[in-house]
């Protein structure tokens, strides 16, 4: 996929973001890393001698069996604390209730509805043990796979929590997913069991999620058994001898169950995301690698305490909620909120109305969102009383630096620090990343690494470039949360993230590092787009616009967008030649959002006879990345096969 990478030669930094903001000395005083002499202190011993820092990290954790070396190293395959036993659920829960925590509340969700349910960590234990003994009755043993298609509702991290106890290996896919989609996900996983519900909310309306999952199972044999899990309290239709009411499963059965001591590299989860090719990577990671950087970021970048209310607004459908909502902040026995619905239902200050009530003491959410906000106007969050919150986070995508203040000011009230946290699926936690209390920020910049990771900005040939160019962004040593492989494709694992700057692990993000050795994250140069914070690939959505019967080739770019940070362009082909009015284009955006999900419908299709290509037959995605975002002057063009192709489509595109 070399030919369609943009050449880092070409990434170029537009920022000159000049404002610092030093940790407040509230904040650091009672910090973990109280300033940047620590910081640095710590970096240095975990760059020293990686496997000394890492055995001592490793005592954040509930073993079962001592480990014996702390790093296996076969590049790329990394096996960390190889020999040690334990359990990631018995982690997040048994060692809670073992305390004063017991009664301590674990989730505090709320229905978009306006339904409450608060969960100690003594009935999140009761009701994770109940699931896995039901998942258990349905034939489920350690190393199979489950799927989970739920809303934001307590039974997620519940079914979660009762795979990870009995060793079975989480899949869950995002419910605004297509039926398709999901369908996929389940053939590659090869799921046997698969939980759904009888709908969610979402807007007012209800979310179909049985249909789909009825129609994702159509073409997934796989699945064994359909657990469904009572939401709306609608009937939905039941198939026999397949799918199964969880209530009426779950009614006697034992709420006791232990939690099986499994491998430190025991599969915790396979995490589909989107890369360069239109079948999504199934992400493996396992339990004590991943589980350690749970939590350690959980303590080195939000410095939780035990009366924090915590809340991160993502999806657990995305690797955010995954470590965020679920192994994070429950692995260090915090409070999390958990919530169902849209930000603007009823109203748009419901996540501000969240945060009045609930004292939520740190907040995490996507720049997307954030800008969103900014445009809904400073009425909403002037209407709470926003002064529980102490610190700020992101996640997701570049933040501007007018979202970043306006964030600061306005939601923030000017006392809060904020961590721009930059990671991936892949990454399994937070690499890059202020320290609250020690990292002075620079609105715009992910600032440093974490301790035990070896980021660095290199050029086509692997080395780095001078402080301020743009490059490749890599990773050059390993680090616990890592993933361990692509599942099934081990060929593919290696060569999508190890083999373009040899030695090292490709991001596939570009970036610069300025004169303090702060990074700014400059975004994918890879085919991978992030609408909205959600991770899509060209390949994808090309493949399902090409599905529609009217299409024979489609090309997909993004271009700057003020609000989701990049959009969908889709440039579009039809068969036979002509162009599409703008029923036809209407059709296509819906026919995406049906294959895929919503997430991926096109913001523009633009019709047009031809598509740039080189005279080997490649197109030239960046030509039209230049025509998309309106650039004036087009890129190198010499290696075009027909330069009036190119011409004509510059002339017609956002023509009606
Ligand atoms: C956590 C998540 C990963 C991609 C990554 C980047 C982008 C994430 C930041 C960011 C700039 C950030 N996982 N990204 N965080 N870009 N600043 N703080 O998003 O797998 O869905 O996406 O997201 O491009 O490669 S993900």
């Amino acid at each position: 996929m070399a030919g369609r990478t943009a050449p880092p030669t070409a990434i170029e930094s537009v920022l000159s973001e000049t404002r610092l903001f030093r940790p407040p000395k509230a904040f650091a005083s009672r910090a973990r890393v109280p300033d940047l002499a620590s910081y640095r202190k710590l970096y240095a011993a975990s760059v020293r001698n990686p496997g000394a820092f890492w055995a001592k990290q490793a005592g954040a954790l509930l073993w079962r069996g001592r480990w014996k070396k702390a790093l296996t190293w076969d590049p790329p395959f990394a096996k960390w604390f190889v020999g040690g036993k334990l359990n990631a659920s018995e982690n997040c829960l048994d060692r809670h209730v073992a305390t004063a925590r017991r009664n301590k509340v674990a989730i505090r969700w709320e229905g978009e509805p306006g339904d409450q349910r608060n969960l100690t960590y003594e009935d999140l234990l009761r009701e994770t043990c109940r699931f896995a003994n039901v998942l258990r009755g349905l034939g489920v043993r350690a190393g199979d796979r489950v799927g989970i298609y739920l809303p934001m509702i307590p039974e997620l991290p519940i079914a979660m929590l009762a795979c990870a106890r009995i060793g079975a290996v989480h899949s869950v896919v995002f419910g605004g997913f297509s039926a398709e989609s999901l369908r996929d996900r389940m053939n590659d996983a090869q799921a046997k069991v698969l939980v759904t519900a009888d709908g969610g909310w979402r807007r007012g309306k209800i979310v179909e999620l049985k249909a789909a999952a009825d129609a994702a199972c159509a073409g997934a044999t796989c699945v064994e058994k359909v657990l469904v899990v009572r939401r709306t309290g609608r009937d939905v239709p039941m198939t026999a001898g397949r799918d199964v009411a969880y209530e009426e499963a779950a009614r006697g059965v034992p709420t006791r169950c232990e939690p099986e001591a499994l491998d430190a590299e025991h599969p915790l989860y396979i995490l589909y995301t989107s890369g360069t090719t239109g079948k999504p990577k199934g992400i493996v990671h396992t339990t004590a690698g991943y589980l350690l950087g749970a939590t350690k970021t959980m303590e080195w970048v939000f410095d939780i305490r035990d009366e924090d209310v915590f809340w991160c607004t993502a999806d657990i459908g995305w690797v955010t909620g995954h470590t965020y909502v679920v192994y994070g902040p429950l692995s260090v026995g915090a409070t999390v909120v958990m919530y169902e619905g849209a930000p603007d239902a009823p109203e748009k200050d419901r996540f501000w109305d969240i945060v009045e009530r609930h004292r939520v003491n740190i907040f995490y959410t996507a720049p997307t969102a954030i800008r969103t906000f900014v445009k809904w106007g400073k009425d909403y969050p002037a209407r709470h009383d926003l002064s529980s919150l102490r610190l700020l986070g992101t996640v997701g995508e570049p933040i501007n630096p007018e979202a970043w203040m306006w964030y600061h000011e306005t939601i923030g009230g000017g006392r809060c620090p904020i961590v721009d946290t930059w990671w991936q699926t892949e990454t399994g936690c937070i690499l890059i990343s202020p320290l609250p209390g020690a990292t002075p920020t620079k609105p715009g910049s992910a600032t440093l690494p974490l301790p035990g990771v070896v980021p660095e900005v290199v050029g086509d040939d692997g080395k780095p470039v001078p402080k301020g160019k743009g490059g490749r962004l890599v990773l050059r040593k390993p680090w616990p949360s890592m993933l361990r492989t692509i599942h099934g494709d081990p060929d593919r694992y290696v060569s999508q993230y190890w083999s373009s700057v040899p030695g090292s692990y490709f991001t596939g993000d570009g970036a610069h590092r300025d004169k303090d050795g702060y990074f700014w994250i400059m975004g994918r140069i890879d085919d991978v787009i992030k609408v909205a914070g959600h991770r899509l690939g060209t390949a994808e959505v090309e493949s399902a616009i090409v599905s529609h019967p009217r299409v024979a080739e489609s090309a997909v770019v993004a271009r700057p967008d003020e609000l989701t940070g990049s959009a969908i362009v889709a440039f579009v082909v039809l068969r036979g030649g002509g162009k599409g009015d703008n029923a036809l284009e209407d059709e296509i955006k819906a026919h995406v959002a049906r294959t895929i999900g919503p997430v991926a419908r096109p913001a523009q299709v633009q019709f047009t006879e031809l598509l740039p290509k080189t005279r080997s037959g490649k197109i030239m995605r960046r030509l039209l990345r230049d025509i998309a975002s309106g650039a004036k002057q087009l890129g190198d063009m010499t290696t075009l096969e027909d330069v009036a192709v190119l011409e004509r489509l510059r002339a017609e595109y956002g023509e009606e």
